[in-house]
């Protein structure tokens, strides 16, 4: 197994109640996952936090409380050091260990998993608890390597902090790393400059404790919150948003669909506009962060706290790259087309290889020596966004083609963590030994995940984002997360498993030469 977050930590648990012998390998020194490295200031959850918690042990949820409505990431940090040692997981993980590659070795029927420090591993299974947004985009702006300054990437923020006293910061990125830090930046640095090259949607969501009247009440009805998660398309419950009846709000319980009405995104986009305005005091500034060229829901609709107001403070600059972009780094500022802007430190909130960037970036080969990278190098290919034909006894936590990312992650990774359970226990009821997708129906797994994005605002033409690839160079425009959301999912997994697991190839008869 790789990976020890959300998904890794649940499925590390599944695993060993199953009895199977297994072996945890994680980069970083702890666990958490994304909530480890994204340490950058102002760094929040954007799903409410009680719904952002796992499902699975009714006494994990009686036993815990979340402080915060929205918590920040220390806090999130906190909770799932607290799984993993409720649960007893921490020993099973080798930590501050990455992985570089896992092969197949079809004589064998085995994985062969090598790391970085040189282990090698023998597996009869693979979980790519890899992560959804955890290979960090470092952009290829010419000259970065030579700035003289710090350059810290959001996704990657040093354990120790970062000094931000007194220095001339400049931020590239405007999506919700980018959102959350600035403002919080403001309040250290000499000043801000911000780098936009496109305005986001984004909406403030009251932050602060929660109420202890909802969490009294959370507490007494978790099991039906639960049940409700699992049967809306986002796996957020609703029950416990802040400001109930605001736009995130909307989106958040399960709306994300109605942004395809024309009527509904018109609504929204004047409501958003408006708000901008009337937080942001100079009006040329106020216009630069509305963006005009794409629907709200295309890129991931943005949770804030205090963005807009922090362009009101006289030591936030923004730099609108649409008028000019960046053109070069030097070792002591940044160059764009509208001029050079001296600073100390580079803050990239740049995002990152979504979905499929955790996977294509170490060696995966399976059968015959074929390479997952090249396998998706016209975009990725899974069935159910779980496994990939030609690579068998691989399963991928939230890999591309699931609801993943557009879903509440928790809710995403205990899904899956079941998925992958039940297919090892009916292996071992049936004697079988292996296990893949077949090619076509992967094929129309893949044709039904590009139907149900068509036409909506995720693949709407003028957008660009991370659920397509196209923040990535080179990388094909695809929609990446499954948009009809976790309950069909559920509903068609349930079909699937009624059919005797179908799509899936058990113990694939090799060919014998004649
Ligand atoms: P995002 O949402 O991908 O945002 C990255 C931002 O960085 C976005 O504004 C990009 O502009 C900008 N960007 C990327 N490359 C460049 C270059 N080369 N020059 C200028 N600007 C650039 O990543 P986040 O980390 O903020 O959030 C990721 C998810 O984490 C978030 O949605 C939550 O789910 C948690 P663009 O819009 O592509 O023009």
């Amino acid at each position: 197994m790789v990976g020890a977050g959300v998904a890794g930590l649940y499925a590390m648990h599944r695993l060993l109640r199953l009895g199977l012998d297994v072996v945890g390998i994680e980069a970083a020194d702890g666990v958490g996952g994304t909530w480890f490295w994204n340490r950058y200031p102002g760094c929040r959850c954007d799903v409410p936090t009680i719904e952002y918690s796992y499902g699975f042990d009714p006494e994990l949820e009686q036993e815990w409380s979340f402080p915060e409505n929205m918590s920040a990431q220390p806090e999130i940090e906190r909770y799932l050091n607290h799984v993993a040692d409720r649960y007893q997981l921490r020993s099973h993980f080798r930590f501050g260990t990455r992985v570089t590659s896992v092969a197949y070795d079809e004589d064998a029927g085995r994985w062969t998993v090598e790391t970085e420090r040189g282990d090698r591993y023998r597996a009869t299974y693979c979980v790519m608890a890899t992560g959804s947004l955890s290979a960090p985009n470092r952009p290829d702006i010419p000259g970065l390597d030579t700035f003289s300054g710090e350059i810290v990437h959001t996704g990657l923020w040093p354990r120790d902090g970062v000094d931000l006293e007194g220095k001339r910061v400049g931020v590239i990125g405007t999506g919700s790393s980018g959102m959350q830090s600035i403002p919080l930046i403001a309040k250290v640095a000499a000043d801000v400059t911000v780098f936009q090259r496109t305005p986001h949607y984004a909406f403030r969501v009251p932050v602060g404790p929660v109420d202890p009247e909802l969490q009294s009440y959370v507490k007494a009805n978790y099991r039906q919150l639960r049940q409700k998660q699992r049967r809306t398309p986002t796996g957020i419950s609703g029950t416990t948003l802040p400001g109930a009846d605001g736009p995130r709000a909307a989106v958040g319980a399960g709306a994300l669909q109605a942004l395809s009405d024309p009527a509904v995104q018109q609504q929204l986009q004047d409501l958003f506009a408006q708000s901008v305005r009337a937080r942001v005091h100079d009006p040329a500034v106020a216009e630069m962060l509305i963006p005009t060229n794409y629907p709200i829901g295309c890129k991931r609709v943005i949770v804030e706290t205090e963005y807009y107001e922090a362009f009101n403070r006289d030591n936030v600059r923004l730099v609108d790259l649409r008028r000019g972009g960046i053109t070069a780094v030097t070792p002591g500022s940044v160059q764009t087309e509208q001029g050079e802007f001296p600073l100390d430190l580079i803050v990239l909130a740049t995002g990152f290889d979504a979905l499929t960037g955790p996977l294509t970036r170490m060696e995966v080969r399976g059968r015959d020596g074929r390479s997952l990278r090249e396998k998706w190098a016209a975009g990725a290919r899974a069935y159910l966004g779980l496994m990939s034909a030609g690579f068998p006894n691989l399963f991928m936590i939230t890999g591309p083609g699931s609801p993943s990312v557009l879903t509440n992650m928790v809710v995403a990774c205990e899904q899956h963590g079941e998925m992958v359970t039940e297919i090892i226990e009916h292996m071992r009821a049936v004697g079988a030994t292996s296990v893949e997708p077949d090619e076509r129906a992967e094929d129309e797994w893949l044709d039904h995940v590009a139907e149900v994005a068509a036409g909506t605002q995720w693949t709407a033409p003028t957008c660009n984002s991370w659920y397509l690839g196209s923040n990535i160079a080179g990388k094909t425009r695809t929609i990446l997360p499954y948009v009809a959301g976790i309950d069909r999912y559920a509903d068609r997994w349930s079909e699937i498993v009624g059919r005797g697991f179908q799509g899936f190839v058990f113990d694939r008869p090799v060919a014998v030469p004649a």
